[in-house]
């Protein structure tokens, strides 16, 4: 970063949100406290930093949110180096549970072979969807219309689906920086489902190595049964909404190569360099390992390693020395203070076995350093050994090749750090086995000059050209690229529960009853009729039915009831004249039309059967009969085309167990409708919809405009039609894509009573 020294320098966010929004568990500053007690920021320098800088520079409002470290209030948005921070806050509890305990103490272990046993708590759980929640909500609040959202990370893997709820326009990706675990490990995750359908609210997903991402894909399509095409994944739609695809790529991230090779050139860090050399007591040889003190990390395999070369007399400890920086990490978390205390152990009896009077056998650091001395470090060592048990990536191996200008030095790599699959020409190494560690580290230390100049340059040829920037690049490319009209924006018109007032409501429908010809369709259930416990007792408001009949009697006008109830059911509980269009099974069966409509229209929309869909049809009605047997009083009602299961007389928690385990099911088939209702879920193995219904009846009856009354969720298939001439009224609370809103069934029968007297004052 050009400037480390941050201030609130301005703290308002553009009226139209930021084009492209990071969101990270941590910010990338740290808080300082100057000498009056006052808070400074300063930007920590990460590798992410520095890509984010890069890409940032190519649109006009970047913007990062993440937590700021501490516990209690975060402090107020402000801006860093031209980037907008919005600190999301965590108290002490959360940072416990949703940091320390599920991320750390649950996810990493698992996500990384189970190194260690990963422990998991179900409050864990709640503060991480929690928390989750809370990061989504603050992206979702700044980012532009159309913009990018790039999620980082397993701490946030909730965080893409929660930002689509709300921000359907956005594109999200999600970049994971550690490795994907094998469908047979993943499958351990208490919430592995719910962790996938997080995941999948983004459009494309980033993994380190193509292993991960097909670890990912193979976890979907075992898991969730949905539909994969290579990397692609097909997310079926929920209720009304289209399925969408999802892209899993693999873009293994990489560091800032020129500025570290161009910190070789300071003659400072050169100085340092020699400096360091000396202090060690000019060995002929410098090992160095440098890791965020983490179990993954094989820190003790390798320390293992080298005590055996010092205890068979394969290495004199005059000749070579360790350097092992260890960064302080996690230290509240249980497995890492077992870690530290077995490390420091290990360290103190090689250095009491082995050190010379006066100077280390392994010189052991537990600080962090900056980069300048990081730099002499890698300049100074003539082996690097990255020995993980698994790794995302590995950016010490790309900074140690980044920094040996002098194409001399020798990395010792593990093939489970993903570094492996692109640095080819390490010295690869499998540190389970000690052995084989062992002759590595002896081998890269007898290497010669040219082996290694050799080695060295091809190594770099990889580092330089794939730089981090290149990395958020190419992610971001493949972001844009996602089409567009496989996004669907559902427009949402009205919130809340207030009534269009009574002026607006009555202007809107003396306009449509001049219309020519219109066609006047309503959903029954909760429209023409008060929701009742027992679905057969429906009792239709008398005067609603008079008004509809009276209306589909009228010349040029058409009407329609339309119901997820089966036609037969409809027809029993109406008794409408052969004047009203019936549309059951949420527009999957439609009845006899009138003369005067072309019927011709809706040949293209004919509930069709196949052989297929009847035995898909059975056994989706036999595990719902399996639902509902588990959960007394839920009913599954069978169709034509569908299956529903009932929940409204289901007994205590029932219903909600009965229809989360619907939901969970619906998962799996990819190629039906599910569509969740008042009470109702219904599982239609044909493609239809009320709004495809209504929009078929309209151009069978050549209507002009149409006005449609609906209460429920699947209603919204039909206010996804409206045209400019056409009326939507939502009947009762919720969001709606409805233009207007009428509070219940006796406001509907004073609205189609009016709508006839209207009509027929106009002869
Ligand atoms: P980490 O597990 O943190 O990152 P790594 O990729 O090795 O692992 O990055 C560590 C970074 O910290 C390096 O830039 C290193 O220089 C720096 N560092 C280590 N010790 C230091 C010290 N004492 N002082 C200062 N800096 C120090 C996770 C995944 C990795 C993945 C990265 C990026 O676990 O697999 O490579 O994210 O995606």
């Amino acid at each position: 970063m050009p400037d480390p020294q941050t201030g609130p320098e301005d703290a308002q966010r553009p009226e139209a949100g930021h084009e492209l929004v990071v969101v990270a568990n941590r910010l990338p500053v740290d808080s300082r406290t100057l000498p009056d007690g006052a808070t400074e920021w300063v930007t920590s320098p990460g590798g992410l930093v520095t890509a984010m800088e890069s890409v940032m520079r190519t649109v006009d409002s970047g913007a990062w949110v993440g937590w700021a470290g501490g516990t209690g209030e975060a402090p107020s948005p402000f801006v860093a180096d031209g980037m907008h921070l919005y600190p999301v806050p965590l108290d002490g509890h959360e940072v416990e549970r949703y940091y320390e305990g599920f991320s750390n103490a649950t996810l990493w272990p698992l996500y990384h072979d189970v190194i260690v046993d990963p422990e998991f708590h179900r409050t864990w759980w709640d503060d991480y969807q929690r928390v989750n929640r809370r990061f989504a909500r603050a992206a979702a609040e700044v980012a532009a219309p159309g913009g990018i959202v790039w999620v980082h990370d397993y701490q946030l893997q909730l965080v893409p689906a929660m930002i689509r709820e709300t921000r359907p326009d956005a594109r999200i990706g999600f970049f994971n920086h550690i490795p994907f675990p094998p469908v047979e490990l993943f499958s351990q995750l208490p919430k592995r489902n719910q962790i996938l359908r997080g995941l999948l609210g983004a459009d494309v997903l980033g993994f380190q190595r193509e292993g991960d991402t097909l670890n990912f894909v193979a976890a979907v399509r075992k898991l969730l049964g949905y539909h994969t095409d290579g990397q692609t994944i097909t997310v079926p739609g929920l209720g009304t909404a289209p399925s969408r695809e999802v892209q899993a790529r693999t873009f293994p991230i990489s560091i800032d190569s020129q500025s570290v090779s161009d910190l070789t050139e300071d003659p400072d860090i050169q100085e340092r360099a020699r400096q360091l050399r000396a202090d060690m007591g000019d060995p002929a040889k410098i090992v160095l390992g440098v890791d965020r003190l983490d179990y993954t990390k094989g820190i003790r395999h390798r320390l293992k390693a080298w005590g055996e070369l010092l205890a068979d007399g394969a290495i004199d400890p005059h000749d070579a020395v360790m350097i092992q920086v260890a960064t302080p990490s996690r230290e509240r978390v249980d497995a890492y203070r077992q870690l530290r205390d077995e490390v420091e152990l290990t360290v103190g009896r090689i250095n009491g076995d082995h050190a010379p009077i006066g100077r280390p056998a392994i010189s052991y650091q537990h600080r962090s350093f900056d980069r300048r001395d990081m730099t002499a470090l890698y300049m100074a060592a003539d082996v690097v050994l990255v020995t993980a048990l698994r790794d995302g990536m590995n950016l010490v191996a790309k900074e140690y090749v980044a920094s040996r200008t002098d194409e001399q030095g020798v990395l010792v790599l593990s093939e489970f750090a993903g570094a492996a699959d692109e640095l080819r020409a390490a010295l690869r190494v499998n540190p389970h086995d000690i052995d084989e560690l062992k002759s590595s580290i002896l081998r890269a230390l007898a290497m010669g000059e040219d082996e290694q100049r050799e080695a060295m340059t091809s190594l770099r040829r990889q580092v330089m050209d794939h730089d981090v920037q290149a990395w958020a690049h190419a992610f971001l490319d493949e972001l844009e690229s996602v089409g567009r009209d496989e996004i669907t924006t559902r427009r949402i018109r009205l919130t809340g529960e207030t009534p269009t007032p009574e002026a607006e409501l009555e202007a809107s429908l003396r306009t449509f009853a001049e219309v020519p010809r219109i066609l006047v369709a309503s959903d029954f259930d909760g429209v023409l009729a008060p929701i009742v416990a027992e679905r057969d007792a429906v009792q239709p408001d008398p005067e609603a039915i008079v008004a509809l009949r009276e209306l589909s009697e009228m010349p040029g006008v058409s009407v329609a009831l339309v119901s997820g109830r089966s036609l037969t059911n409809l027809d029993h509980h109406t008794r409408m004249p052969s004047s009203v269009v019936l549309v059951g099974s949420h527009g999957a069966e439609v009845g006899a039309l009138p003369p005067w409509m072309h019927a011709e229209v809706l040949d293209s929309f004919a509930l069709t059967m196949s052989p297929q869909k009847e035995q898909l049809l059975e056994s989706i009605t036999h595990t719902l009969h399996r639902i509902a047997s588990a959960n007394p009083g839920a009913e599954v009602e069978t169709k034509p085309a569908a299956a529903v299961l009932h929940t409204r007389r289901a007994r205590g928690r029932g219903a909600g167990n009965a229809t989360e385990a619907a939901l969970e099911y619906a998962l799996s088939l990819p190629d039906v409708t599910v569509t969740p209702g008042k009470e109702v879920v219904e599982f239609s193995v044909v493609d239809a919809n009320k709004g495809v219904a209504i929009e078929a009846l309209a151009r069978a009856s050549a209507a002009d405009a149409w006005l449609y009354l609906g209460d429920d969720v699947t209603d919204e298939t039909v206010f996804d039609q409206l045209g400019d001439d056409d009326l939507g009224i939502k009947v009762g609370p919720g969001d709606t894509g409805a233009g207007l809103r009428v509070e219940g069934t006796a406001q509907v029968r004073e609205l189609l009573t009016h709508l006839a007297a209207l009509r027929r004052a106009r002869g």
